[in-house]
């Protein structure tokens, strides 16, 4: 048998993308080339190519310094050395790290150690910040726990109707539409997307009005008698003061707020009237300044008709990430330790500290959310380490973005691509690609998975644990950074234990051995809780869900004689986020801006030209997609291509702190070449 053959081999894991984690078999064959299969289900054409990048051209082989070719040792020798000279000089918090929901637990983990323990930092935040942050604020503030779907997703084959806020899985997680079929579906979007073409009910909201929606649906739902008297009274609290706030949302103004037809707000409150239901919301719902309080609504909605913890209906939120549920758990995000406990409870502190063996006084507190953070760079903050983003294309407002990245003193990307961020890097270390790396996941159901290496990296690669073990190691830690995954993921488990997110019991052997396991699971004979609050507790102190009324207001920036459009933005089927991956694969695509042919006819826009989209942040450039079923007020244009996040707004939910990406003020013009 020759090398070859001896090295050809397959492993079951799961695709590097979104937050459904499809099972795919990877195998490695005779010619090197990697082939993928789906196992246990489908998979959608981001997961089919998703081996193209493993050996692709573009792939970032050696450390960068200056664009040069450089060792790993010099490498990290420099980054340790201009992180000690700008801490000696401004103090800790003049280093900050910015993560993502890509990453693995471990890495997730070990990221925000090395943030409190080796940097001292409380500077570190990740782009879950853009992602999922208002469901979670909104779910631990109704249920006192944020799991995305706190039931598996196969629950979903008993329901017999779907309500899907602000969510296009027919796009964005192709495989999850068969627990969709033959149910009866509402889809609220502002556009007609192949999700909302599939439903029985379409609700074309104005961009940025669900929540008097859902306020509006509840209101007729009780005045028809379609709520749930007993679950209100035995397993909520609340309820009282929701009634009063929306009594005060009668159909003709909700019709006259949202754009929808007082007789579909009828329609939907009936559909939602009896039999197994669930309410899933997304990012159309969330990416608001005031999406903690519209997830509240669905929430509110969902529990006066008794849905939440009920066999075969409830609330959820559809994760976006491949690990964004996860990658909220482990301390990444600024105000957080393992667990998903909370870095300003004392209790908290100490238990983590205990885990890290170093004094509770020495953690940081909480720290800037990201887009505060990505505003302070180049102020107080010198350095930016990047792990698994790429916000020179997904931040909002991303010419001022571009200003705070080039006003850094010290800005690091790891990255297997040449990310946009990247360019703006002085230092880019290569990483691993998912298959190349052991670790585990989180999906957007709870439960975790594992991820298993196929093949070594190449030459000069190295995975981002190694990173964080040779950084923290040339910042004086000798001990508590080491890079195997397993080890990693051993402490993770002690760290996290008794905390609401507990991974106790879940072991690399367990999972291998095939099991499915949902936290918590608190120990090593435990099951894992693949549904919450079936034992008629909710996980706030009294057990009771909290309903929380919540009042309509208008977007951050209404449109007016200047800018007359709303702009919204997302996804299309074969790109994927700020498109550093998919736009290099052979996947179709480019940017567009869908609009209404009379919106267009207005501004003397024909189907396929350029047109000029404004705001008051910045512009950018797009060809028209002309569609009859577009809302005549609003436009919308994909993310994956760089420019769209110059237009938009970067006001924040005042308690998620996530940004208004789904809503601003643009006006459009033809777009001609200036000299
Ligand atoms: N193909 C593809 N799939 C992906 C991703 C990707 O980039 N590409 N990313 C993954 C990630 S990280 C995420 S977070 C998920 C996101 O998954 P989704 O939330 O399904 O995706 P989006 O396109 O961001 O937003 C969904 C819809 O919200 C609508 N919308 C806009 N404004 C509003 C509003 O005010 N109310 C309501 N109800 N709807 C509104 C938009 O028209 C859009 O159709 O997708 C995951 N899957
Ligand atoms: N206008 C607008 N903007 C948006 C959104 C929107 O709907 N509209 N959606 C927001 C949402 S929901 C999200 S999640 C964000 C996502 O936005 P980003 O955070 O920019 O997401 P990605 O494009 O996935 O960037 C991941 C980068 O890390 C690299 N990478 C992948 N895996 C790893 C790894 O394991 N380690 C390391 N070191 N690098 C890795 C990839 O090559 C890529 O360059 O965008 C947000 N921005
Ligand atoms: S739906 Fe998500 S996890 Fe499944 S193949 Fe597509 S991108 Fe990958
Ligand atoms: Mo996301």
């Amino acid at each position: 048998m020759d090398a070859d053959e001896r090295t050809v081999r397959a492993v079951d894991t799961h695709c590097p993308y979104c937050a459904l984690q499809c099972g795919m078999t990877l195998t490695r064959e005779r010619d090197d080339t990697v082939t993928v299969a789906p196992r246990g289900g489908g998979l959608c054409q981001k997961g089919w190519t998703s081996p193209e990048l493993l050996a692709h051209p573009d792939r970032i082989t050696t450390p960068l310094v200056g664009g040069r070719p450089t060792g790993w040792t010099a490498a990290l020798d420099l980054v340790a050395g201009r992180i000690r000279a700008l801490q000696a000089e401004y103090g800790p918090g003049a280093v900050a790290v910015f993560g993502g929901g890509g990453l693995t637990n471990e890495k997730a983990y070990l990221l925000g150690k090395f943030a409190r323990v080796a940097l001292r930092t409380p500077n570190i935040d990740y782009n879950g910040r853009f992602c999922m942050s208002s469901a979670a604020a909104a779910g631990l503030r109704a249920f006192g726990v944020d799991r995305g779907m706190p039931f598996p997703a196969s629950d979903l084959a008993e329901a017999d109707t779907v309500l899907l806020a602000g969510a296009n899985p027919a796009e964005t997680m192709p495989p999850f539409m068969r627990h969709l079929a033959g149910k009866r579906l509402i889809v609220v979007d502002p556009r007609a997307t192949a999700t909302a073409r599939q439903a029985h009910l379409h609700l074309r909201t104005a961009p940025g009005t669900d929540l008097a929606l859902a306020n509006g649906i509840l209101h007729i739902a009780a005045e028809r008698g379609h709520l749930d008297r007993a679950y209100i009274d035995g397993r909520t609290t609340g309820f009282a003061e929701l009634a009063a706030t929306v009594a005060g949302y009668w159909p003709a103004r909700v019709e006259r707020i949202t754009g929808v037809a007082a007789a579909d707000l009828y329609r939907a409150a009936d559909l939602l009237a009896g039999g197994r239901r669930v309410i899933l919301t997304a990012r159309g719902a969330e990416q608001h300044a005031k999406g903690v309080d519209t997830v509240s609504a669905w929430i509110n909605l969902a529990l006066a008709l008794g849905l939440p913890g009920r066999e075969s209906s409830g609330f959820g939120t559809l994760t976006g990430q491949g690990n964004g549920q996860g990658g909220r758990e482990h301390g990444q995000k600024a105000d957080q330790l393992p667990g998903y406990r909370r870095i300003d409870d004392p209790v908290a502190r100490e238990h983590v500290a205990g885990v890290w063996g170093v004094d509770p006084a020495t953690l940081p507190g909480p720290g800037p959310s990201a887009v505060e953070l990505l505003g302070m760079l180049g102020d107080e903050i010198k350095a930016l380490l990047v792990f698994g983003s790429n916000p020179a294309v997904s931040a909002p407002r991303s010419l001022g973005v571009h200003e705070r990245l080039s006003a850094l003193d010290l800005l690091v990307v790891c990255d297997f691509l040449p990310s946009e961020t990247a360019r703006f890097a002085d230092v880019v270390l290569p990483v691993t690609q998912w298959a190349e790396e052991e670790g585990t996941m989180t999906d957007l159901e709870g439960k975790v998975i594992r991820r298993r290496a196929l093949r070594p990296p190449p030459v000069g690669v190295r995975s981002d644990l190694e990173v964080l073990s040779g950084l923290a190691t040339r910042l004086g830690l000798t001990e508590g950074f080491d890079p195997l995954p397993g080890r990693v993921f051993e402490e993770l488990r002690r760290a996290s234990r008794g905390g609401t997110a507990d991974y106790h019991g879940i072991t690399y052997e367990r999972l291998d051995a095939g099991r499915r396991l949902h936290w918590p699971c608190p120990d090593t004979d435990h099951d894992g809780t693949p549904r919450l609050f079936t034992d008629g507790r909710f996980h706030t102190p009294d057990g009771k869900a909290r309903f929380i009324p919540v009042e309509h207001h208008g977007p951050a920036e209404p449109r007016d004689g200047e800018y007359p459009l709303y702009l919204t933005t997302g996804r299309v089927l074969t790109q994927y986020q700020s498109g550093a991956q998919t736009r290099r694969s052979s996947l179709p695509g480019e940017p567009f801006l869908q609009l209404h042919p009379d919106t267009a006819a207005r501004h003397g826009i024909t189907d396929g030209a350029p047109v000029l989209v404004t705001s008051r942040r910045g512009q950018f450039t797009a060809p028209a997609r002309l569609d009859d079923t577009m809302r005549a007020d609003t436009v919308f244009a994909p993310f994956h291509w760089p420019g769209a996040n110059n237009a938009v707004n970067d006001a924040l939910d005042p308690i998620s702190r996530m940004p208004e990406f789904k809503v601003c003020a643009v006006r459009i013009r033809p777009h001609e070449e200036t000299p």
